[in-house]
């Protein structure tokens, strides 16, 4: 339990990126995940619920979710560990109390104690070109936080949205929505990728995308991805994470808590992994039914690496059949988990709850061998956390 983690995936930044990082009692209570479940007992206007202040919305969910009804579920229970890990005292059920805590903290020394509490040794970003809040930071340049590593998320590009060109465009890149694919095209986008992994130095490029995408195909997100992303990342040495099976705002009233899932047609990164050898792929699937197909791709290709139990399979039930489904099938050369924070203190209750059901899947499985006579050492053991906390990630990404 106490090798240090690199979480390979979060959506929180370092501190130079001032407000972008959530943290405090008041941004766990409002997690979308927790607006969700909320709003399944509430009759009010979505947009009566967003006109409210943020100390508003947390406590009307503290009060819907946990004292009108138990706050049973994971993300609920989330809240809870974190609390209590913080040595903060949940029984008094006292809001405002727990609220001076956070009053209290800076936010340099408080990343770190969350780090300490959650045994991380690396946060990763997801930093997007394309977000507006984000950008001017970058492009002003600032000494990097050594806690933190950047990653490219791309989607907007990567899906060819029509945000896509009109921002590359403003950033001086010659691309229209208009555009016709041809290699000037194309080595434009390949001159903007170039250009922010200079800015961010990425470990990996990302994309989500949806259930259906398909590829190959003639959609000119295809062929961005045929000649301009894959190039660069041969080029670049980049991985490419890919995230599918999100159906973006199936419900636009729950704003980031209406994302849906949807079966994904895995056929693309069978075509993706195998039609081009020589491209690195970090793979994360949304749709339990997705990752039996998901694992055996992996046995498939060397070039194919599993993470995480992303979004709405990141709940102990499907943690422990994912880790079991995959070591069995896979092996050591996965990464099991990464806790998509949203804000900072959840890497504590994230990280405490995938760790014991890895822990207790390992136990079984070293179980099982001894069983046969083969008894693993402490320091295999070691060996072998070591590379399902970060080391088979690192070896992979090269
Ligand atoms: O696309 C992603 O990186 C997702 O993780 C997020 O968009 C999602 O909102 C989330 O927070 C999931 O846990
Ligand atoms: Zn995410």
């Amino acid at each position: 339990m106490s090798t240090p983690v690199t979480d390979i995936h979060t959506h929180l930044y370092e501190p130079v990126f001032k407000d972008l990082l959530l943290w405090g009692i008041d941004e766990l209570l409002t997690y979308h995940y927790l607006v969700a479940e909320t709003f399944r007992y509430l009759d009010m206007p979505y947009e009566k619920f967003w006109q409210m202040s943020k100390i508003q919305q947390a406590d009307l969910i503290w009060d819907t979710l946990f004292i009108q009804h138990s706050p049973i579920s994971e993300a609920c229970r989330g809240v809870l560990t974190t609390l209590q890990l913080l040595g903060l005292d949940v029984k008094k059920r006292d809001l405002p109390a727990l609220r001076k805590y956070f009053k209290g903290q800076n936010v340099d020394g408080y990343i770190t104690k969350c780090m300490e509490l959650a045994g991380l040794k690396k946060i990763y970003m997801t930093n997007s070109p394309f977000d507006d809040l984000e950008r001017p930071t970058w492009e002003k340049g600032f000494k990097r936080d050594s806690r933190f590593q950047a990653c490219l998320r791309i989607d907007p590009l990567f899906l060819w949205q029509a945000e896509a060109a009109p921002k590359m465009a403003k950033m001086g890149y010659k691309v229209d929505a208009g555009a016709k694919p041809n290699q000037k095209f194309f080595d434009e986008i390949r001159r903007f990728l170039a250009d922010w992994a200079k800015k961010m130095n990425p470990r990996y490029v990302m994309a989500s995308i949806p259930p259906e995408y398909t590829f190959p195909d003639k959609t000119m997100s295809a062929q961005i991805l045929e000649k301009a992303i894959l190039p660069f990342c041969r080029e670049s040495g980049l991985p490419l994470a890919l995230m599918p099976g999100v159906r973006k705002l199936i419900n636009p009233g729950l704003r980031l808590a209406g994302d849906g899932v949807g079966l994904s047609n895995l056929l693309t990164i069978q075509h993706l992994c195998a039609q081009f050898p020589d491209n690195k792929f970090l793979l994360t699937v949304l749709a339990r039914e997705n990752q039996h197909e998901a694992c055996v791709l992996a046995r498939k290709y060397r070039n194919l690496h599993l993470f995480g139990c992303w979004w709405f399979t990141n709940i102990p039930e499907i943690i422990n059949e994912m880790t079991r489904m995959r070591l069995e099938l896979i092996g050591l050369s996965i990464t099991p988990q990464h806790s998509d924070a949203r804000v900072l203190d959840q890497i504590i209750y994230k990280w405490n709850h995938s760790r014991r059901i890895i822990a207790q899947v390992l136990v079984d499985k070293y179980a099982d061998i001894a069983k046969t006579g083969w008894h693993v050492t402490r320091e295999e053991v070691q060996r072998d956390v070591k590379d399902l906390f970060g080391g088979a990630f690192e070896r992979f990404c090269g």
